[in-house]
């Protein structure tokens, strides 16, 4: 359809003035450099923080995990492939107030919690523990600042390319084309069969952030929990729990102890105003409650309501089957207090 292969031209064009993978120079000082341990960062719990980590040190830590989970002898990941590449998914983060880099590195290090201390790991093949950390540093790649129904309703190229999950299935794109990149593919020694599967699970993993997915199959996984299911093993019942897993990472910012959250909470409401902003001036509209910096007072009661419909729910399903990740559930449970207190304050 000649609208779609526009749109896909318009798409390309604009990535390839703005993409670029890390360089030889760049990778090389990492290479060189030691990686301190994983207590060092703290990788670990669940109440990590990046804060204070420079930008190197963040590579570091996400190549920490990488050896913690002995991905790199299982799947002969070539070093030096693997500092490139963790340098160029740094490089595809735009600097945007909330779904940058930083949130990527989060949303990975709660993944390898939860596989780790949260002993989820004994669900997982080595495989489809390389392809969720994978998803989870790539799932949000190129994000602009603005969700899908902004994509939508401004019709931008990736919208008309994509109509549902639109920006999803572009950060997966995203994904695909920094694998692709000279020296860049940590699959690269991977047998055609285990390509494809890991590439599966990468897919299907970063398709699932999708807010609008996770409400499309919470009910099949909340039927599968009731049934007390501990067999996670089918294709189908794998990629579910690999989703509610993906999307309980992606929020776990609501888990943190209560300074970090209110901070994140901050940048995530700076971002939504920003998308609120370019909707009064690009589209004249008005924008919803949470896009509104004039409706910054209801933030408080927002964050409710966002932890009582999604959190929660997700984290008290997971912890039933799961309850080493239950610091998830407590720590939100704990954040939900500070929030109401201040929602009663307004
Ligand atoms: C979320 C779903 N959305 C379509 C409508 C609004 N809601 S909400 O009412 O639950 C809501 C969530 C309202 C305000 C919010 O933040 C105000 C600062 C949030 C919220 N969303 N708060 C957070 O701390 C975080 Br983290 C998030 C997640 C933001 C990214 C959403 C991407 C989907 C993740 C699976
Ligand atoms: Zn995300």
């Amino acid at each position: 359809n000649a609208c779609k292969l526009m749109a896909k031209q318009k798409v390309a064009l604009e990535c390839l003035s703005y993409h670029a993978t890390a360089s030889l120079d760049e990778a090389a000082k990492l290479y060189k450099g030691e990686i301190p341990s994983a207590e060092a960062y703290n990788l670990y719990s669940f109440k990590f923080i990046d804060f204070d980590l420079s930008d190197e040190d963040t590579c570091k830590a996400t190549i920490r995990m990488f050896l913690q989970c002995k991905l790199i002898q299982q799947f002969h990941i070539p070093y030096d492939v693997l500092c490139r590449w963790v340098l160029s998914v740094k490089k595809n983060y735009r600097p945007v107030k909330y779904h940058n880099w930083r949130h990527a590195l989060n949303v990975a290090q709660t993944m390898f919690a939860m596989l780790k201390t949260g002993k989820m790991e004994r669900f997982m093949t080595d495989l489809e523990i390389l392809g969720l950390l994978v998803a989870c540093l790539c799932h949000d790649l190129d994000h602009r600042g603005t969700n899908n129904a902004f994509q939508t309703k401004t019709e931008s190229p990736l919208a008309i390319l994509y109509t549902t999950s639109t920006m999803e299935h572009h950060h997966f794109d995203q994904c695909v084309m920094i694998l692709n990149s000279e020296g860049n593919n940590i699959f690269q020694a991977l047998s055609p069969e285990d390509y494809r599967s890991v590439m599966g699970v990468v897919e299907q993993s970063i398709l699932s952030t999708d807010l609008a997915m996770y409400f499309k199959k919470k009910n099949s996984f909340l039927e599968l929990i009731d049934q007390g299911e501990f067999d996670w093993q089918s294709p189908g019942k794998k990629e579910l729990l690999c989703g509610m897993m993906m999307t309980g990472c992606d929020v776990g910012a609501i888990a943190k102890p209560w300074e970090v959250q209110h901070k994140m909470a901050k940048l995530v409401a700076d971002e939504f105003f920003d998308q609120g902003d370019l909707e009064k001036l690009q589209l004249n509209t008005q924008p919803i409650a949470m896009m509104d910096r004039e409706r910054k007072d209801e933030l408080p009661q927002m964050q409710v309501g966002f932890i009582d419909v999604i959190c929660l729910p997700l984290y008290r399903t997971l912890a039933e089957t799961f309850p080493w990740i239950m610091p998830l559930y407590e720590g939100t449970l704990e954040n939900r207090n500070h929030w109401q207190d201040l929602a009663e304050k307004v």
